[in-house]
């Protein structure tokens, strides 16, 4: 069987989506897209043949030769294009946020768990990414001790003139939110955000920011987030434990010596840095959806935690007071209470 998917979205996302489901990953065809740039649509159906572009995205998202949907659209729409595929019974991947707002994480939870079934995965890659995966099985193996601190950077080489600051938690940071979360097995308890000077070149965006987070069992997470380096995007993370560290530094496929120097190329945003981990991604969704193969995507319950963390480092920005994380204790939004902090759920709630 191939898994027939629609695409909301052409975007960044939605257009490198389509192109890795139409090459790249096996047992998938792209049957539909739509975006409200018509022109934007027009050009991700040029590159794939078995695409169409709809002017209306419930009708895509209903039709017959739909299997499943990927969300890629503006953050503030994806709810309601999450909320259309679990209506139609249809397996759905949004992008994150899941939703921009925590009642909009409730009301697609709620919504799922009246399916009865697991429906929703969140677009949190780095859970595939190669390097993170290592990082995940030495902090498992249990040979570096309990974890102590986890220092991570994530650096954009620009960002959009005049982007609020607050998207430096929500749509960037994000991502570490959810990979301390993943990497830890626990829920995050506190959050602080601290402002360096701002870069000249970032104003009047707040620029970068410094996000010190604790998890309920004591492990401090620092994010330095700075999306105008002007250098390239890099992503590092390092985890401090009891006897030892493991660390996540920049793969780089050549290093070049010449001139008196050691080069080595920094990509210019996230696709080629996440490439495998996009891929990846892709293909185990639609491995879960094609064969029932268990599913390693960010579930409802990963895309809540995070909104809910990132509103709490959004208060903490505009207060410049620390704030607790909390909305996390709510059994009736995943019924298989596991008390105490919830491990990073890979399982399906109900
Ligand atoms: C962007 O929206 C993404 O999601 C990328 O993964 C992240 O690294 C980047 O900072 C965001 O702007």
């Amino acid at each position: 069987m191939t898994v027939g998917v629609a695409i909301i979205g052409t975007g960044v996302m939605g257009a490198e989506h389509a192109r890795l489901l139409d090459r790249e990953v096996s047992a998938a065809q792209v049957r539909g897209v739509f975006d409200l740039d018509a022109e934007r649509a027009a050009a991700t159906v040029a590159r794939v043949p078995s695409a169409r572009a709809f002017d209306d995205p419930f009708e895509l998202i209903a039709d017959s030769a739909v299997d499943a949907v990927v969300v890629a659209s503006a953050d503030p729409t994806h709810e309601r294009f999450v909320l259309a595929a679990l209506a139609g019974r249809k397996p759905v991947l949004c992008e994150k946020p899941l939703a921009p707002d925590v009642a909009g994480c409730e009301r697609i939870i709620a919504a799922e768990l009246a399916v009865g079934r697991r429906l929703v995965s969140v677009g949190f890659m780095r859970r595939f990414d190669p390097g993170y995966l290592r990082l995940k099985q030495a902090v498992d193996a249990g040979g570096l001790g309990l974890p102590l601190m986890l220092h991570c950077t994530h650096r954009n080489q620009q960002a959009p003139a005049g982007l609020p600051s607050e998207s430096l938690i929500s749509g960037s940071a994000v991502h570490e939110l959810d990979i301390a979360r993943w990497l830890l097995g626990e829920e995050l308890s506190r959050i602080t955000v601290h402002r360096p000077r701002s870069s000249r070149a970032s104003l009047p965006t707040e620029d970068p920011l410094f996000l010190v987070v604790e998890s309920s069992s004591g492990v401090i997470i620092d994010i330095e987030v700075f999306v105008n380096s002007g250098y390239g995007y890099e992503v590092r993370c390092e985890l401090v434990a009891e006897r030892g560290t493991v660390s996540l530094d920049a793969p780089a496929p050549v290093v070049e010596r010449r001139a008196g120097a050691v080069l080595r190329a920094v990509p210019a945003d996230w696709r080629p840095r996440f490439a495998a981990a996009y891929r990846s991604e892709l293909q185990n969704w639609v491995d879960s959806i094609e064969y029932g193969a268990p599913c390693d995507a960010a579930t409802s319950w990963d895309g809540y935690a995070a909104t809910v963390t990132a509103q709490a480092g959004i208060l903490a920005l505009r207060t410049g007071l620390a704030q607790p994380v909390s909305h996390l204790d709510r059994p009736e939004l995943y019924p298989a209470p596991t008390g105490g902090a919830r491990p990073a759920q890979s399982t399906a709630p109900g």
